[in-house]
């Protein structure tokens, strides 16, 4: 072949290189274009499938246990392997009770989960643990390299699913298991689903999360079901600060809430109409029908589930109006002037009248909380231990946490006398805040 019939072959070669790549460089153009775009329609967003952002959210969804080294009466027989290190847990999941334990071997965690629900483990697999890091981040840059960010390693088990037709505990269900240590294991879903949506001329990154674990993400919040922690139900996250997190942190912000069937924007109520596949959600401007609370104290910042209106309301004259609704109180604090002492206390949960009311049309709900206070001690025996807790009751049946504050400061850890029958004193000593 001369030189001439070799330069048009290179030329042609050179050709076929430069068009591929111009094609493959303008399909990831077009990718990084589709991916990045804003929605232009206001209250539509086109939901894509995605891996649970766990580093990112998780505030209802993420469930956690904390292990113990004695196996429950669920359990009655353990493999013969089991180091000394063994702990074991139940997992309660709105349609699932799952039983099992996790142990070290060498460097490792392994798990063994009841899967047929026999009370044996020793009829189950070893399920092994990959390691993993996660980077929890802060602050409002979004690259993990600029970003400040807490490391944290944990063993991650899964997905684990109990879709095998020989399992009672058949269902949809589908998680990750992981944990950073033997003494409290987390289980969240596998799957979430991620888009943004323009409401007025902002565009809101929103998740939405299977939070109540049956493989789907449309159980609407129903006040009446709130266990002590988590509602059983699915839920939404708006990234309202854009810090690229959804986060919900007591009395500070509230991005994740269960999935209701109307919330609140920048001041404005919409309708929250999901598709079938979850691959559409529409947010439509509506006017609610409002009724009050009226509360026995008048200084009260409480955190409000609903599925009318879920967020942070303040009130310094007791009185709050609210779109009618079934709503429970996930946590409050207040101040109350006592005589010439004023009282700083908080609760969390157990928020008592606060945990499940109505709110009808037109109506006031009147709801109790506050002093006075009863104290009952709780005994919890484990092993040869024996551990007391004091615990603080309020007048709506709320429970406060401990680190009550009298004047700006937190109140001494009460001491406590142990006596015998007879009324001498066996032990004395304080209780410890935590
Ligand atoms: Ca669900
Ligand atoms: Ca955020």
């Amino acid at each position: 072949m001369d030189n001439s019939g070799q330069g048009n072959m290179k030329w042609r070669r050179y050709r076929k290189f430069l068009l591929v790549f111009t094609v493959l460089t303008g399909m990831a153009f077009l990718c990084m274009w589709l991916y990045t775009s804003e929605p232009r329609k206001e209250g539509i967003c086109k939901l894509r499938r995605t891996r649970f952002p766990l580093e990112r959210a998780g505030a209802l969804a993420v469930r956690y246990y904390r292990t113990l080294a004695e196996q429950s009466d669920a359990i009655k027989d353990v493999p013969n392997d089991l180091s000394h290190n063994v702990r074991f847990f139940g997992i309660h999941l709105p349609k699932l009770e799952l039983s099992g334990c996790i142990d070290q071997e060498g460097e490792a965690f392994v798990l063994y989960l009841d899967t047929n629900a026999n009370g044996l483990l020793s009829d189950e697999k070893c399920i092994r643990g990959s390691r993993k890091t996660a980077r929890f981040e802060y602050g409002k840059k979004k690259y993990w390299f600029f970003s400040q960010y807490d490391k944290w390693e944990y063993w991650r088990f899964g997905p684990i699913t109990l879709e095998d037709g020989s399992s009672p505990l058949n269902n949809n269900t589908q998680f990750f298991l992981l944990a950073g240590s033997l003494k409290i294991i987390q289980v969240y879903p596998v799957d979430s689903y991620i888009g943004k949506i323009r409401i007025g001329d902002k565009v809101y990154e929103v998740l939405l999360m299977d939070s109540d674990y049956d493989g789907q993400c449309r159980t609407i919040f129903s006040a009446e079901c709130v266990q002590e922690r988590w509602p059983d139900c699915d839920s939404i996250a708006f990234d309202n600060d854009g810090d690229g997190l959804f986060r919900h942190v007591f009395f500070h912000s509230v991005e994740e809430i269960p999935l209701p069937r109307m919330l609140k924007i920048e001041g404005q109520y919409y309708a929250v109409d999901l598709s079938e596949n979850m691959r559409r959600l529409t947010l439509v401007k509506t006017e609610p029908e409002f009724g009050t609370v009226a509360f026995n104290n008048a200084n009260i910042n409480v955190c409000l589930l609903s599925d009318a209106f879920s967020g942070y309301i303040n009130t310094s004259n007791g009185v709050y109006s609210l779109p009618a609704g079934h709503y429970s109180a996930y946590c409050f604090k207040t101040q109350i002037k006592v005589e010439d002492n004023n009282w700083e206390m908080n609760c969390q949960y157990n928020t008592g009248q606060l945990k499940y009311f109505e709110i009808k049309p037109d109506q006031t709900t009147r709801l109790e909380f506050g002093p006075p206070l009863t104290a009952k001690v709780e005994v919890l025996k484990q092993a040869r231990e024996i551990s007391l807790n004091l615990k603080l009751f309020g007048s709506g049946g709320e429970m406060y946490r401990p680190n009550i504050q009298r004047n700006g400061k937190v109140v001494d850890e009460p001491s406590f006398s142990i006596l015998d029958e007879n009324g001498a004193v066996l032990e004395t000593g304080r209780f410890k805040y935590g």
